[in-house]
């Protein structure tokens, strides 16, 4: 008994501390009217190739960059910098999430401009990065097709925490048996604000009105057709 009270006094801690750095973060980035998006998911379900997509077609439009989490490698970071994106990697070794003290650190050293748009890839799966704040604006959830509708009914802090839901893949709806308003119908019980885009990362269907909103919410105005 002893043992588990100090363990949840010492989980209360560090999200205690997390949460007063998230603070700082969210005060600097709406000093400068940065938008940071946490892109939240299983691994695979596609954040990184979202990503790519968004960063090539809204290149002219709006200043952006990007910071990586994964627990090793700097793959992402050179998918994204391929794009001609500054990016900075964050590996987190044992951890299963980003915190907000590796994203103050990230930002000191992308150092963002003013009126722009940084995305934050989190490290892939749908359970502890809920439970951290890193300062963002909101977290995005993605969900693709091949990982079942059930998924936000099971992962239900996920969905509580996420203020938009991607359902990427939807090319390979013919392929599989994925019910989308089944699965937008879980999410919604859970959340009923939650905003829903289905898009497709790799054949762009879809990202136009995902792209209409990352411009709208960052004051940018213009309509942005995505690349074939
Ligand atoms: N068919 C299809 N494949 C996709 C789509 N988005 C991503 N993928 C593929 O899914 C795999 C994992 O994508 P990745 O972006 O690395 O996922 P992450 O782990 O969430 O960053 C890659 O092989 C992508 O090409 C999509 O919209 N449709
Ligand atoms: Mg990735």
């Amino acid at each position: 008994m002893h043992r588990a009270s100090e363990s949840v006094e010492l989980e209360a801690a560090i999200l205690g501390k997390n949460d007063k750095l998230a603070a700082e973060n969210r005060g600097w980035l709406k000093a400068k009217n940065i938008l940071a998006l946490n892109l939240v998911s299983s691994p695979g379900s596609g954040k990184t190739t979202l990503l790519e997509r968004t960063l090539t077609d809204l290149k002219d439009k709006i200043p952006m960059a990007v910071i990586e989490g994964d627990q090793e490698t700097l793959n992402d970071a050179e998918r994204i910098r391929a794009t001609g994106t500054a990016c900075v990697q964050v590996n987190t070794g044992t951890g299963c999430h980003l915190e907000a003290d590796m994203v103050q650190k990230g930002m000191e050293q992308l150092d963002p401009q003013e009126n722009s748009l940084l995305l934050i890839e989190n490290v892939g799966n749908l359970v502890c990065p809920a439970l951290f704040d890193l300062g963002e604006r909101a977290k995005v959830a993605i969900l693709s097709v091949t990982e079942g509708a059930d998924k936000p009914a099971k992962y239900p802090h996920m969905i509580a925490a996420s203020d938009i839901l991607v359902i990427n893949k939807i090319d390979l709806l013919p392929y599989v048996t994925f019910d989308v308003d089944a699965a937008i119908q879980a999410a919604r019980d859970i959340n009923p604000a939650i905003k829903v885009f289905q898009v497709s990362a790799t054949n762009g269907e879809g990202l136009d009105v995902w792209y209409d909103w990352l411009l709208a919410e960052i004051g940018v105005s213009g309509t942005i057709q995505a690349a074939e």
